[in-house]
């Protein structure tokens, strides 16, 4: 199937899965929850949930019982967002294009609808019931993972030499590469399956931040050059699909994402 048909179809599914999740806007209190949906339902690509789907798929999962799973992986990813445009943090006005959730509503319902996804991401997670998932997302987006690596970016902003590999790894990469393991995991696949989704996931969390630092022309592009850093997202591309091997055709919708992320120009 065509990489782009098979990621709107999925993205399709996904947004029906996160309306039918979130409380409805009419539900008391209904300013937090206008919030929520305001953040959620403005234009993520959903590639992190994409990547969920596609490695319980690889695996040989079928069917819907992922969703939840991959459901929280996006809720997470949203407040990750929130609370990065929040004016202590990045203070940025615009996110995917329109006003940020606090620049819509306010710092305090933005912090709390940040707060109520990240928490809806574990009621999920519960729903799902695998213990082991519970724990390796709570370990990839906590204080040694992107909590950590948001730290370290905010603390060493305004430094020459900044540990820009710490921050790719944990920042962007620890739920890229969580989001792929769980799918592996869900399904129940052994540890040659999970190990080699993880090795995939840690090289094309990567690859997107380097993407990204040249589409903002920031991060590594400042200390590499556009040239050098286009060259080694593409090494690392290599990387990563040679880590899909064992899964022979199942993980061609993985190996597409990749192109796909390395393509991205915006
Ligand atoms: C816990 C406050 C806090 C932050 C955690 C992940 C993170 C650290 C902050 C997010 C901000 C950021 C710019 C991270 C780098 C990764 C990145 C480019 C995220 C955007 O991901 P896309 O492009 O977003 O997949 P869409 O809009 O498609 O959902």
């Amino acid at each position: 199937m065509d990489i782009e048909k098979y990621i709107a179809g999925k993205k399709k599914v996904i947004d029906k899965a996160l309306d039918r999740c979130l409380p409805s806007e009419k539900e008391k209190p209904k300013s937090i929850h206008r919030a929520m949906r305001y953040a959620v339902f403005s234009g993520g690509k959903r590639i992190r949930p994409v990547m969920t789907i596609a490695s319980f798929e690889a695996c040989g999962g079928k069917g819907a019982s992922i969703m939840p799973v991959a459901c929280a992986i996006e809720l997470i990813h949203t407040y990750t967002l929130i609370h990065d445009d929040l004016p202590c943090m990045d203070n940025d006005d615009y996110r995917r294009g329109r006003p940020s959730c606090h620049k819509k509503f306010s710092e305090e319902l933005a912090l709390l609808a940040g707060d109520a996804l990240l928490t809806m991401g574990f009621q999920l997670l519960s729903d799902a019931g695998n213990l082991n998932i519970l724990k390796d997302i709570s370990m990839a987006i906590g204080s040694r993972g992107t909590i950590g690596g948001q730290v370290v970016d905010m603390e060493e902003a305004k430094k020459k030499k900044r540990d820009l590999d710490y921050i790719a790894a944990k920042k962007t990469g620890a739920l890229f590469e969580v989001a792929l393991k769980a799918g592996c995991m869900f399904k129940g696949a052994g540890k040659r399956e999970i190990d080699a989704i993880s090795d995939f996931g840690k090289h094309i969390g990567f690859t997107f931040q380097l993407i990204d630092d040249l589409i903002d022309k920031d991060g590594y592009v400042k200390v590499y050059g556009k040239e050098h850093v286009r060259k080694m997202a593409e090494l690392l591309n290599k990387r990563a699909k040679s880590h899909l091997s064992i899964f022979g055709n199942k993980a061609n919708m993985l190996s597409g994402i990749a192109d796909l992320i390395l393509e991205r120009r915006s």
